[in-house]
């Protein structure tokens, strides 16, 4: 396999787009467009080997031709599951997309969760407004057979990058010959997404 697929999923304002572009860029900038969702991609080393990552990073508001969670979850390889540790019901969500990727993408396959399936809780630097405590996120991913992180995009580049990449390896690692389904529209280029970054949203860090 000399393409990857990964999707960042999860309830608006989590942090999704602050992972996605930590990863990339290796910067925290703080506000992020989210009026359309869209495509990264990246030519990254695994093992020596180049392949070709693809991350879907979802749009939070309705939008034009917006694909939908199944969609989604046909398309991608892996999942990065988030939520905000200072908000209850994103967790709650995320709880809900992880249950829907087991059942529509690995069916019976359980084992295969552990590696294609990480449950993150964004945020860890607002400790002070905590409202899901690190026990109940290793919980639900027990309960799913997924891997659990803790960590804050706004302060660990190092944790963000490790994410990212074991989710890379794993990916592809896994041999699955997956029938592509409907592919997420709105692709983007790099230079779009330094367009987004720095562009007019751009707020000072
Ligand atoms: N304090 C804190 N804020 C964060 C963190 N990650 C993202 N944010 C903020 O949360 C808001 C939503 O982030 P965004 O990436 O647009 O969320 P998305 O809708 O899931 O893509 C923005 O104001 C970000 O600056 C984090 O680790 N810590
Ligand atoms: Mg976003």
């Amino acid at each position: 396999m000399n393409e990857i697929k990964i999707a960042v999923l999860g309830s608006e304002g989590v942090g999704k787009s602050a992972l996605n572009v930590r990863f990339l860029t290796r910067r925290f900038i703080g506000e992020y467009a989210s009026s359309s969702e869209c495509i990264y991609r990246k030519r990254v080393s695994v093992d020596g080997r180049q392949v070709n990552l693809e991350l879907y990073d979802p749009c939070s508001q309705a939008c034009e031709g917006k694909s939908t969670l199944n969609d989604q979850i046909h398309w991608a390889d892996g999942f990065i599951v988030v939520y905000d540790i200072s908000n209850r019901s994103s967790f709650f969500t995320a709880k809900a997309i992880v249950h829907l990727i087991s059942e529509l993408h690995l069916g019976t396959a359980k084992r295969d969760a552990d590696s294609l399936i990480f449950l993150v809780g964004n945020k860890q630097d607002l400790g002070h407004m905590r409202q899901v405590q690190r026990e109940e996120g290793q919980c639900v991913a027990a309960e799913f057979h997924c891997q659990f992180y803790e960590l804050s995009a706004a302060e660990h580049y190092h944790e963000v990058a490790l994410i990212f990449s074991k989710m890379v390896r794993n990916t592809s690692l896994g041999s699955k010959a997956k029938e592509r389904r409907r592919r997420p529209s709105g692709s983007k280029s790099m230079a779009k997404l330094i367009n987004n970054v720095f562009g007019k949203r751009r707020k000072s860090v």
